[in-house]
């Protein structure tokens, strides 16, 4: 990778050149001239968009044949989620689905990425189709291409059909996922183009299976977590096998996935490449198996008689070629190099570290620019999605109707600016997509805390932008940081 383009070193270049002849240095831009967001301006095509998943935000989970998940199971369970919240009824997007798109052409964006739930398809994940549900869908990719967005789907964002025996637990599931795949991305071929496979292995497997925080919420051991970590990274693969053999070419396939991502500490070599090594290690049971076909000798060793057991085919399926890769951008850590056998260490946070609204979601604008640095300069990809970005806040509704989110726009006016930085460099960034348009079920955190562009009053169901989709909407108008 280029380390600068050379369109912006003859920006700067010119900078430099009227400052020596002013006798300047600084300010680079007087007052009144062309303002700095300028310079923040994105390629021409680049795809603005929205993000959302099925269980968050459809609601109508008894609503036309469709099937329990684990997450329905999970959240009915006392206990298991903040004040006992469920995606019962949600932002009912289910029945709102024209009202959203229109939220959408307001914005102005591009593209939508939602996801499928399996069980409105498959009730039980396998046999028996509902028409009911591809019935739904086929009408929200309408209304989409109606009104000239893109949709980019997720075949799974975590809503397992809880029919299938064992879950995760069950090499069968991922057979049955790619079964699902196959007909799913046939049916809709000719009028989707873009396909996700998973979204985020960490979280349907070690948040389900070893820390119990989410569905099914089991405790299972490291063996067994490692065997459910490989079913997941299988039922991609095999999607992937069977997607190719059912669309047409033209037919793009990736996956959503939040890699951990590793900043160097300074950005000098040898902290640059701890940073790599971090992020090839620190993803070694997920995406690095998927990048490299393999899972890195580093893991396999450290898990011993724990590993996963990999059958003949598995890696090769797992390995395949992607068209993407997405990734979800969030909280950064920090890489530097050191004498350990690895060459790095990750820093762990002072307890001062700022944080917002989510506990977790530690801010790190940084991040967005070294997870796409550091994936393709490990494995060279085609191209690269930033699929989920965005932040909870403390949304309050005022009586004149306003939400005003300066926290979220200040956080995503910091990510954009560092996402810039790696367009600028020709790292291959085709796209993003803000998460969420709207509040939607936060899981575990349930309703407690709002990702949205709008807010949700979960009683009325009534959609209201907030003071982010108006800043939103200008930056895609002017295809520019604002
Ligand atoms: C994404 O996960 C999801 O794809 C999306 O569905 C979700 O709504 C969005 O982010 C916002 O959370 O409770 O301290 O144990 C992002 C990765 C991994 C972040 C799980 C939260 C739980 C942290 N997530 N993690 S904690």
């Amino acid at each position: 990778m280029k380390t600068i383009s050379r369109r912006l070193f003859g920006k700067a270049a010119a900078v430099s050149a009227a400052a020596a002849a002013s006798g300047l240095s600084f300010p680079r831009l007087s007052f009144g001239q062309q303002p700095t967001t300028a310079n923040l301006r994105y390629p021409a095509g680049f795809k603005w968009g929205c993000a959302t998943a099925a269980y968050q935000v459809e609601g109508g989970a008894r609503d036309g044949g469709r099937g329990p998940s684990l997450w329905d199971v999970f959240a009915h369970t006392p206990g298991k989620t903040h004040n006992g919240d469920t995606g019962d009824v949600s932002a009912d997007s289910y029945h709102h689905y024209k009202e959203d798109v229109q939220l959408l052409k307001n914005l102005g964006v591009q593209t939508y990425r939602m996801s499928i739930s399996w069980s409105r398809i498959f009730p039980k994940g396998t046999g028996a189709l509902n028409p009911a549900g591809i019935d739904y869908y086929s009408r929200v990719i309408d209304e989409l291409l109606a009104n000239n967005i893109t949709p980019y789907i997720t075949l799974f964002h975590w809503d397992t059909p809880a029919a299938l025996p064992g879950g995760w637990q069950n090499r069968d599931t991922a057979k049955a996922f790619a079964d699902y795949a196959a007909f799913t991305t046939k049916h809709f071929s000719d009028r989707v183009k873009h396909w996700m496979t998973t979204n985020e292995f960490v979280c349907f497997t070690d948040l389900g299976y070893r820390d119990g925080q989410f569905a099914p919420g089991l405790r299972l051991s490291d063996a067994e977590c490692n065997q459910v970590r490989h079913h997941g990274i299988l039922a991609h693969g095999l999607a992937l096998q069977a997607i190719r053999a059912n669309t047409p070419s033209g037919t793009d396939v990736g996956l959503a996935e939040d890699a951990a991502v590793f900043v160097p500490v300074i950005e000098t070599p040898e902290h640059v490449r701890a940073a790599r090594q971090a992020t090839r290690l620190g993803n070694a049971p997920f995406l690095t198996a998927i990048m490299e076909g393999k899972y890195p000798e580093e893991y396999l060793q450290q898990e011993g008689a724990n590993a996963p057991r990999v059958e003949p085919g598995d890696m090769e399926a797992i390995g395949g070629k992607l068209d993407f890769v997405g990734l979800n951008i969030y909280d950064p850590h920090f890489a530097r190099a050191d004498n350990s056998p690895q060459g790095f260490s990750v820093i762990p946070l002072p307890a001062s570290y700022p944080h917002m609204w989510s506990p977790w979601l530690n801010m790190g604008p940084e991040g967005i620019y070294w997870g796409v640095r550091n994936v393709t300069d490990l494995w060279k990809v085609p191209a690269i999605y930033i699929t989920e970005n965005g932040t909870s806040s403390d949304d309050v509704l005022k009586p004149d109707g306003h939400i005003e989110d300066v926290d979220r726009v200040m956080f995503l006016r910091n990510y954009l600016t560092q996402l810039h930085r790696a367009v600028s460099e020709d790292y291959p960034v085709k796209g993003y997509f803000l998460w969420s348009l709207m509040d939607n079920f936060e899981w575990a955190d349930g309703y407690s805390k709002r990702f949205g562009l709008h807010y949700v009053d979960f009683q009325t169901l009534k959609r209201t932008p907030k003071l982010s989709a108006e800043w939103y909407k200008a930056v895609i108008a002017q295809n520019a940081v604002l």
